[in-house]
């Protein structure tokens, strides 16, 4: 018999392949522990043979999450990945009505819950063939190899985002795309394995998900998390003079300012004196536009200029200010390494020079697709260019965002969310019979979602019971935070109703 041919290796992640290379640093301290890379590779080795439950490979099988920020988190987002299935990273803040949402979009097989958060899944109708399992069976699984090779082209991850149609739509990224978007990240801001980030920011999105979790794993770094953002208590570890970098949303350097704004001085010293290059290196703003009053503040409390950086869920990130060398205040740098961008005018023309013009980009790390939405990826790309829907100019070789396209798209706190989606919520309450969503300018949030509302005959309708009410239905970022009760919503001859006319009536009268 002749002997057999050698088998093909099968290829591993590189993010799990370059784990091997730092095994003993540590990769996770989070309130579940402090654990090393090899631990997480043991983990989520475990959680791969969970999930397989037999199999060879879980071939792109859609497996939800539902996990806080820590170890556990993690080793199940990695162990998905290594089964070969795609991670749908579910929203701790969410409930129940959009957690199945998400689930039955995305048609997940799997779905693996923490048990602290079992109790937000009980509202939650799984479809019959959804089988759940728990973080701690999956990472208590004794692993046995091999585990499957996957091959980088393969669909890695979705997430979901609002859009200016319907409900939110999965983004579909391959795992060469997301090491796409994370190379990119690690050569522009020179992630090395010796850096120490603090994570703060949800697990659902990108800026949390890639540029800290992954960037952060990817350079053998060690990846510090909180559960959930608190001021003082990144206040608190900014002061213990640890940290090398830090990443967040500007509305999160507002509420650190206020918070340091509230401290007696001592406490001020010390807040400060944590933020001290060189041990701190980098602090980044982005997923909002950075105000230059909170840019100069934190100048002020903490010697950092901000690195803003400008990007989007299905494409990473796409533009920086320098790592090194000046940044410019009000503008988001010029393009990252392996990224094509251009500004282009209603025709899909390039820009004259100096002209403002919609952002489309081009390059590795652009998504995929929308999940089961062929008509609206094709929308959304331009003779292979990504229209991202804003609106820039560049000056003196560095980009300025102006604004959206779509009046409808509402950046809040750093999360995007669609209008549209909200008000067909609100008209489902009984005492709505139409309504109009808009975002108000806001120092606090960016913008702050604001509803105008038809009431129903001779109804009645308190801000605090829409906010009760919506609860129950949206994710908190979602919520109306002002309610206006109109006769009749502002409309044009042709009876559309005119948004910049609703936003009108909060800004004329304050907000509540
Ligand atoms: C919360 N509150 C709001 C609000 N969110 N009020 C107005 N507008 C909002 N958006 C109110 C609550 O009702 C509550 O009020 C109080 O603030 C505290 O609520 P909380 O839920 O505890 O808020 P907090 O945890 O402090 O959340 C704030 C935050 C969070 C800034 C930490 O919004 C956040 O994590 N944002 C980051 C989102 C993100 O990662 N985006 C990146 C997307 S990716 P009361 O009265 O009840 O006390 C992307 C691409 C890219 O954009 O480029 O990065
Ligand atoms: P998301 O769709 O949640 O990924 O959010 C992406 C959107 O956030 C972009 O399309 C922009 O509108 C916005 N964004 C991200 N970074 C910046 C920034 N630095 N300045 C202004 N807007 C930003």
């Amino acid at each position: 018999m002749p002997p057999r041919a050698p088998r093909a290796p099968r290829p591993e992640l590189p993010l799990v392949a370059r784990a091997r290379a730092h095994a003993d640093r540590t990769a996770i301290a989070a309130a579940d522990g402090t654990f090393t890379y090899r631990e997480l590779l043991d983990a989520s080795a475990g959680v791969a043979t969970c999930l397989l439950a037999g199999r060879a490979d879980l071939a792109e099988a859609r497996v939800a999450f539902l996990a806080p920020a820590g170890f556990r988190h993690v080793a199940t987002q990695w162990g998905i990945w290594r089964a070969g299935g795609v991670a749908v990273p579910l929203a701790v803040s969410h409930p129940p009505p959009e957690l199945e949402y998400v689930i039955r979009d995305a048609e997940a097989e799997i779905v693996v819950v923490h048990p602290d958060l079992a109790g937000s899944l009980e509202g939650v109708r799984l479809p019959p063939a959804v089988h759940t399992v728990t973080t701690h069976e999956a990472v208590g699984t004794t692993p046995h190899s091999p585990l499957p090779g996957v091959a980088e082209g393969r669909r890695a991850m979705m997430v979901y985002t609002s859009g200016t149609t319907g409900r939110p739509k999965g983004v579909v990224t391959t795992h060469a795309n997301l090491a796409a978007q994370v190379t990119s990240l690690v050569a522009a801001w020179e992630w090395r394995a010796d850096d120490h980030i603090l994570l703060v920011l949800p697990l659902h999105h990108v800026h949390g998900i890639v540029n800290v979790l992954t960037c952060a794993l990817w350079s053998g770094a060690r990846c510090e998390m909180l559960p959930h953002f608190d001021a003082v208590s990144v206040w608190s570890r900014l002061a213990a003079g640890e940290l090398t970098l830090f990443m967040a949303v500007p509305a999160i350097y507002t509420k650190l300012i206020a918070a340091w704004e509230a401290a007696p001085p001592e406490r001020r010293r010390e807040y400060s004196a944590g933020c001290a290059p060189p041990r701190m290196r980098l602090m980044v703003s982005g997923s909002a536009a950075l105000s230059v009053g909170t840019l100069e503040r934190w100048r002020d409390i903490s010697g950092q200029v901000l690195l803003e950086r400008y990007g989007m869920t299905e494409i990473g990130m796409a533009l920086s200010n320098p790592l090194r060398g000046a940044r410019r205040p009000g503008f988001v740098g010029a393009p990252l390494p392996g990224v094509e961008v251009r500004l282009v005018d209603d025709a899909g023309r390039l820009a004259a020079a100096g002209a403002p013009g919609e952002i489309e980009v081009r390059g590795p790390a652009v998504f995929l697709e929308y999940w089961r939405q062929s008509d609206a990826t094709a929308a959304a790309f331009r003779d292979g260019w990504f229209r991202t829907g804003d609106v820039a100019v560049i000056e003196n070789g560095a980009y300025r965002i102006l604004g959206r396209r779509s009046v409808d798209i509402i950046k809040t706190g750093g999360y995007k969310v669609s209008a549209l989606e909200i008000e067909e919520v609100l008209r489902t309450h009984p005492a709505v019979l139409e309504c109009a969503v808009v975002g108000v300018d806001d120092a606090e949030w960016g913008e702050r979602v604001c509803a105008a509302v038809e009431l129903r005959g001779s109804g009645e309708l308190t801000l605090a019971a829409l906010q009760a009410w919506a609860k129950q239905r949206l994710a908190p970022y979602k919520v109306p935070r002002a309610l206006r009760c109109v006769r009749a919503l502002p409309r044009n001859a042709m009876g559309k109703v005119m948004k910049p006319d609703v936003a009108a009536l909060f800004r004329s009268a304050g907000s509540a």
